[in-house]
C-alpha cells in the first residue's frame, strides 16, 4: 500500500479523499491555489504545497506544477479527483512516467472513452445497445442527409470531442440537416479543436441512469447498480439518488450486465461510470463512459456499504475486489448545495459565508469544505456541498432531506437550498414521475 497520496484537487473531494487516507494510515499532501491559501483541504493535509495563482490553469490544471510538487514531497501515488485532470489522458500518461501511480484509468483507456463515436463503438462491439446512427463519424453533409432519411427526424448531432451534453445539437426537419451538421461541425472545431460529429436518433424525454462500475487488475469487473440523474438543468446534475424509483429487478440487472460487459471487454481498471437513457418503453442506450470517480458517488455508497474511494486506492495499489453482487440496501438521496441563486437563473454566488450549520442526525451525511467565515472563490466550480439523506425506502429518504434541509443554514451567500426544498414537496418528484426534462417546466417558486 502507498505511503503518501498526493491529491490534484480542491473542494469537498480533497476533504473527501483525505478523509478516507486518514482512515488508511497514508499521509496525504494537499495542493493549493493562491486562492485556497484556508481551505479544509490544506489544513487537514498532512503537507500542503502552494501551486500557483487562481486559476485553474495556472495551478489545479498545471501539470509540471503538480508533478514537481509530487516530487518535492515524495509521494507515491496521485488522486486527480473529478473534474481538472481527472480525464486527462496525458496527465495519466506523466504520472506514470513520473513514478507516481496515477489512481485511476491508464491514458489509452482515458482516449478511447473520451473519443464519445469511438466509445460508441467500443461498447455497440462488446453487446451494449446503443442509439441507432451513423456508423462513427460523419464525412460529409451528403452522408448526413442519407442517414436521416434512413433513421428519419428527430435527430441529435454530437461532437466526439463533446460530451456531458456539451457540443449537441437537435434537428427536428430533415431540410435543416446539412445545414445543422456543418454548423455543429464548425462549432466542435472551434470549442474542441475536433470538428468531427456523430449522428442518432433521438430519445424523447429520456431518464438518465448510470451504473458505477468497478474493475481490477486482476480481471474482475463488478457493477454496483444504478443512480438516477435526471433532475438536471442544463447539463448540470442537482439531485442524484439510488436505486432509481422506475427501475426494476430485471431492468438493473440487463444494464447491471450490460455495464460489466462493455467495461471487461476493454479490460477497465478502477472506478468508471456508464452513463445510459432510458426511454419510455424501457429500452435503455450506452451514452457515455467517465473514467473517473463522480460527485454523486456517495449515494452508491450509502446503499452498497462500501468506501469507493477506498476500494480506489486499494485497486491502484494492485489490490482485488470482491466478485460478490451488492444490492441496494435501502435509499440515498443526493441534493447539491451550490453557490448559485435559484431566484437569478442559478447565477453564481460566490463570497464570504457568514454562518453556518450543518444539518445532522440519523442517515444524514455532508460531504462539504466550507464553514463560517469561509470565502467561496469566484475561480472554481459553485459546490458549496452535498447534503445526502438514507433510509429505509425513498419516502423515508426524502423526508428526512426535507428535514435537513430545513435545518441547515448557509448565510452571506445564495445557495440552491430552497429550490431543493421546494422540489423535495413535488408531488411529481415524490412520485418519481419525472426526465431529463422535468427542470424545464418546474418552477420552484409556486406552490407544489
Ligand atoms: C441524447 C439524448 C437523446 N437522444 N442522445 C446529454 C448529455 C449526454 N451525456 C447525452 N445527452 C443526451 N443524449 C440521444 N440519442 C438526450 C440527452 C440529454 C439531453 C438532451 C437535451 C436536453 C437535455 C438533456 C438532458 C439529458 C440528456
Amino acid at each position: 500500500m502507498f505511503s503518501k497520496i498526493l491529491i490534484a484537487n480542491r473542494g469537498e473531494i480533497a476533504l473527501r479523499i483525505i478523509r478516507t487516507c486518514r482512515e488508511m494510515g497514508i499521509k496525504t499532501v494537499a495542493v493549493y491555489s493562491e486562492a485556497d491559501r484556508h481551505s479544509l483541504h490544506v489544513r487537514f493535509a498532512d503537507e500542503a504545497v502552494c501551486i500557483g495563482p487562481p486559476p485553474g490553469k495556472e495551478s489545479y490544471l498545471n501539470i509540471p506544477r503538480i508533478i514537481s510538487a509530487a516530487h518535492l514531497t515524495n509521494a507515491e501515488a496521485i488522486h486527480p479527483g473529478y473534474g481538472f485532470l481527472a480525464e486527462n489522458a496525458e496527465f495519466s500518461d506523466i504520472c506514470d512516467a513520473s513514478g507516481f501511480t496515477f489512481i485511476g484509468p491508464k491514458p489509452h483507456m482515458i482516449e478511447a472513452m473520451g473519443d464519445k463515436a469511438r466509445a460508441k463503438e467500443t461498447m455497440k462491439a462488446a453487446g451494449v445497445p446503443v442509439v441507432r446512427g451513423s456508423d462513427g463519424v460523419v464525412k460529409s453533409v451528403d452522408e448526413a442527409r442519407q442517414i436521416v432519411e434512413s433513421i428519419g427526424v428527430p435527430v441529435i448531432i454530437k461532437a466526439v470531442a463533446g460530451g456531458g451534453g456539451r457540443g449537441m445539437r437537435i434537428v427536428h426537419k430533415i431540410e435543416e440537416v446539412e445545414q445543422q451538421v456543418a454548423m455543429a461541425q464548425a462549432e466542435a472545431a472551434a470549442a474542441f479543436s475536433n470538428g468531427d460529429v456523430y449522428i442518432e436518433k433521438y430519445i424523447e424525454k429520456p431518464r438518465h441512469i448510470e451504473i458505477q462500475v468497478f474493475g481490477d487488475t486482476h480481471g474482475t469487473v463488478v457493477h454496483y447498480n444504478e443512480r438516477e440523474c435526471s433532475i438536471q438543468r442544463r447539463h448540470q446534475k442537482l439531485v442524484e439518488e439510488s436505486p432509481s424509483p422506475v427501475v426494476t429487478e430485471e431492468i438493473r440487472n440487463a444494464m447491471g450486465a450490460a455495464a460489466v460487459k462493455g467495461s471487461a471487454s476493454v479490460g477497465y481498471v478502477g472506478a468508471g461510470t456508464i452513463e445510459f437513457l432510458l426511454d419510455k418503453s424501457n429500452n435503455f442506450y450506452f451514452m457515455e463512459m467517465n473514467t473517473r470517480i463522480q460527485v454523486e458517488h456517495p449515494v452508491t455508497e450509502q446503499v452498497i456499504g462500501l468506501d469507493l474511494i477506498r476500494q480506489q486506492i486499494h485497486v491502484a495499489a494492485g489490490g482485488k475486489i470482491s466478485k460478490r453482487p451488492r444490492r441496494p440496501e435501502g435509499h440515498a438521496i443526493e441534493c447539491r448545495i451550490n453557490a448559485e441563486d435559484p431566484e437569478k437563473d442559478f447565477r453564481p454566488s460566490p463570497g464570504m459565508i457568514t454562518s453556518f450549520h450543518a444539518p445532522g442526525g440519523y442517515g444524514v451525511r455532508l460531504d462539504s469544505h466550507v464553514y463560517a467565515g469561509y470565502m467561496i472563490p469566484p475561480y472554481y466550480d459553485s459546490l458549496v456541498g452535498k447534503l445526502i439523506t438514507f433510509g429505509g425506502d425513498r419516502e423515508e429518504a426524502i423526508d428526512r432531506m426535507q428535514s435537513s434541509l430545513d435545518e441547515m443554514i448557509v448565510e452571506g451567500i445564495k445557495t440552491t437550498i430552497p429550490f431543493h426544498r421546494a422540489l423535495m414537496r413535488n408531488d411529481r418528484f415524490r412520485n418519481g414521475d419525472f426526465d431529463t426534462h422535468f427542470l424545464e417546466t418546474f418552477d420552484w417558486k409556486s406552490p407544489q
